[in-house]
């Protein structure tokens, strides 16, 4: 990461979020380009497009691997970079419950496309705060929680973070380290400052728990805190409930606000109740929080773009006025959002039958990515492949991060057709019996050659 760049006096809002963001991004988009790009568009058109030098920008981290891995004409090629579930055979996977919510909702013909308003679906937005909260939570009883439809947990956690640069005294959001790719830029973007707390030990492949703990310790007060709720991406490592009451109960004494990121609900455990313990501990001491849930993962809806941002305040007026302003943040960026996933997930979640199949069907979800750890972890002993792998079982939800470094992927990549992101995570969603052996012959391969 580079240094910022300081900005001239008078530098606009928009100037001071790019230069932030610059300092955030891979090195191939340097500074250097944005200035070719923009001598680029500044150019008087003579024939010549008034973006004739913009630079190529580099493909995104996690996405741009299936990009690669969509060209390679191998026949054995196995895609492990992307979080999305694949079947025993491969194959994307939708769920018979949402299959069967889509026929309901296409065979209503009272059904219309009319637009959302801007908060979205309401039936959505108050049983999205239930399944996240618990369905006896005080927080829903009291009133007190602001839900909004959002673009899935990106979109979620976006709004999330521009309402709090523009209505919150501390601009300053510590996420772990490491972290999803995209959580720096999201939040740069929407207006706050990065900083990082320490949160994996390579050396342990665990939490670094005294390491959080200094870390968020001399946080200045007020900070925000990025919390993954469960099944931390990339790593796989998750605090226990008694760890996660000793962070809970430093971050209310120095009144550090939490911001949950719940991309994984139930692909932790399989239990929906057990994975979001975490964010329901810090609604039960009465303090405030926000939570962006996606259905990206647990409902399989990845493209249908459907989550949430709640908002769980002190006071039912306080949660009133939080909506009220949230919708100045969603109007302008994109209006409302869609009907089809939310109506789909309502119809689900709303339903008790229909509620009690998506569980069964997340939890098979949840036991094959398991059972894939078992397999590829007695595929590296049969192997003998050196080192510790005892790590491929304890890491919890959608991936192992397997501790493989930049050039033992690389090698993966070009000679077993492996795709994974540079980092050394790997998809467990997207392995099948068919596939372990092959990555465990590369994996073999990889840390017996390519030191
Ligand atoms: N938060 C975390 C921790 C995630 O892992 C992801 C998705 C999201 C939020 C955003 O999910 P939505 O699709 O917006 O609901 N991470 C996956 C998917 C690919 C990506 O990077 O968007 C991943 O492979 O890391």
């Amino acid at each position: 990461m580079r240094p910022q760049v300081p900005l001239p006096p008078g530098s606009s809002s928009t100037d001071r979020r790019l230069s932030v963001l610059a300092s955030h991004l891979d090195s191939s988009s340097s500074m250097d380009s944005q200035n070719q790009s923009s001598v680029a568009l500044s150019a008087t058109s003579n024939g010549v497009s008034a973006f004739a030098n913009i630079a190529q920008a580099p493909e995104d981290p996690i996405l741009g691997v299936t990009v690669a891995y969509n060209k390679d004409p191998s026949p054995i090629k196995v895609n492990l970079g992307v979080g999305a579930y694949r079947t025993e055979e491969g194959k994307p996977l939708v769920l018979n419950v949402v299959r069967r919510a889509e026929q309901l909702l296409i065979n209503d013909p009272s059904r219309v496309k009319e637009y959302l308003p801007i908060t979205g679906l309401a039936d959505f937005n108050k049983l999205s705060a239930k399944l996240i909260l618990g369905a006896d939570s005080p927080a829903i009883q009291e009133n007190r929680v602001a839900t909004v439809q959002c673009l899935s947990g990106t979109g979620s956690l976006r709004v999330g973070g521009e309402f709090l640069a523009r209505h919150y005294h501390q601009r300053t959001i510590y996420i772990p380290q490491p972290t999803w790719g995209n959580h720096p830029k999201v939040f740069t973007l929407a207006g706050l400052s990065v900083k990082y707390y320490r949160y994996y030990d390579p050396a342990t492949r665990g939490l670094h728990f005294h390491g959080l703990m200094e870390d968020l310790g001399s946080a200045p007060s007020g900070a925000i805190v990025l919390l993954h709720a469960c099944a931390h991406n990339p790593t796989g490592v998750d605090p226990t409930l008694d760890q996660w009451n000793q962070i809970r109960q430093l971050m209310r004494s120095k009144g550090l606000l939490p911001f949950f990121d719940s991309a994984y609900q139930g692909f932790a455990s399989g239990s929906l109740d057990a994975d979001a313990e975490s964010v329901r501990m810090f609604v039960a001491d009465g303090g405030e929080l926000f939570a962006a849930q996606s259905y990206a993962k647990n409902m399989g809806l990845y493209g249908e773009r459907v989550g949430a941002l709640s908002i769980v305040c002190k006071a039912a007026d306080v949660a009133k006025r939080v909506e009220s302003q949230l919708k100045l943040v969603i109007r302008p960026m994109y209006s409302n959002p869609p009907i089809h996933g939310a109506s789909i997930v309502a119809t689900i979640l709303k339903d008790r039958d229909m509620y009690n199949e998506w569980t069964i069907e997340l939890k098979a979800m949840a036991d094959r990515i398991i059972s894939m750890r078992k397999e590829l972890s007695d595929a590296l002993r049969v192997r003998g492949t050196p080192g510790d792998w005892s790590h491929i079982i304890k890491q919890i939800g959608m991936f192992t991060f397997t501790g493989l470094n930049q050039e033992q992927v690389a090698f993966m990549t070009k000679e077993y057709h492996i795709y994974m992101t540079s980092d050394g995570r790997i998809s467990m969603a997207g392995l099948s019996s068919r596939t372990v052996p092959h990555l465990a012959d590369a994996i073999h391969a990889a840390v017996t050659t390519v030191v």
